[in-house]
């Protein structure tokens, strides 16, 4: 396969700044080389840039609006442009960054009849629209977008190809505000936060939901946040929160993503190399993306999605 790697140093939209910094991390901890190893194509594309675009909003809370919209249709059309690319993988920044990239690639899949999924391995569902985001951090509110609801105009470009609430999965949530609660009650979209991954583990339910992605000959795009991983192993990002998917839920999910040969496009996020513990996170993320492009310890029979 070749692999594109699109840097998208997005600062703007968390907490703490540094996550300009993640693409660079994950070169330096060696993506392109670990990919090659694959027999992998790698094609890195260097780094994207946006100006601010005016924007403005009556929530007074909202950090860095015009830098993020300027940002979006950046990286839309980016995107867009990726998806002729076998496999796509945007280095973040900040996940406000998703904005741009699953629109980007959905419009792909819509042009090739492709119906657009999205497995979001995350401890936050990222689903405020700009009214309701308190923290006013722009990183939690890309999914609410993406999947086309109201709450956006006249600051980010009008959706071409909303995903479907009901081809959204999520897996690893354990910080969900009530307005996200809100919206994900009674949603089409299915959620395992970590207590259905303590119960049932990682492969059953990632199973089912490749499965439907399967059947309706979809496309998957991932987007791999790096606060989806316990705090312990990944120390490099600015909202840790305690209780994450472990060394190896995270590595089965990737390998179980690989053998189900779906995935079309990823997102790498939220790597705040400024907070990092010599950089084992980027290396933790790097060998993520390595076993999701095929890297396994026997070569053991495909086990297919049932
Ligand atoms: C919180 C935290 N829901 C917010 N979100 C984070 O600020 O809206 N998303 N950290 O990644
Ligand atoms: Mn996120
Ligand atoms: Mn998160
Ligand atoms: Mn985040």
């Amino acid at each position: 396969k070749t692999c594109c790697l699109i840097g998208a140093p997005v600062d703007e939209g968390a907490v703490q700044r540094g996550c300009v910094m993640g693409p660079d991390a994950y070169r330096t901890a060696g993506l392109a080389e670990q990919l090659r190893d694959l027999g992998h194509l790698v094609e890195d594309r260097g780094n994207l840039s946006a100006a601010p675009r005016p924007a403005s909003h009556p929530n007074a809370a909202l950090k860095n609006l015009p830098e993020i919209a300027g940002w979006v249709p950046v990286l839309e059309q980016a995107a867009y442009e990726a998806a002729a690319c076998d496999m796509p993988i945007f280095l973040g920044g900040n996940h406000a960054l998703s904005a741009g990239t699953v629109p980007g690639v959905a419009r792909r899949s819509a042009e090739r009849g492709q119906p657009q999924f999205v497995l979001w391995l995350d401890a936050h569902p990222d689903l405020h629209t700009l009214a309701s985001t308190r923290s006013g951090n722009l990183h939690g509110t890309p999914l609410r977008y993406l999947i086309g609801d109201p709450g956006f105009e006249d600051v980010f470009p009008p959706i071409t190809a909303p995903v479907p609430e009901a081809h959204v999965c999520f897996m690893g949530l354990r910080s969900v505000d009530p307005a996200e609660q809100a919206r994900l009650h009674g949603s089409g979209m299915a959620v395992h936060d970590m207590r259905a991954l303590d119960e049932r583990g990682v492969s059953a339910p990632l199973l089912a939901f490749l499965d439907r992605v399967k059947q309706a000959g979809g496309a998957l795009h991932v987007s791999l946040d790096v606060d989806f991983l316990d705090p312990a192993i990944a120390p490099a990002v600015g909202t840790t929160v305690p209780g994450g998917a472990t060394f190896r839920e995270a590595h089965l999910i990737m390998e179980l993503l690989h053998e189900s040969g779906l995935v079309t496009s990823l997102d790498l996020v939220e790597l705040n190399p400024f907070l990092d513990d010599r950089g084992r996170t980027a290396l933790l993320m790097v060998d993520l993306c390595a076993s999701l492009l095929g890297r396994k310890v026997l070569d053991r029979q495909t086990r297919s999605a049932a």
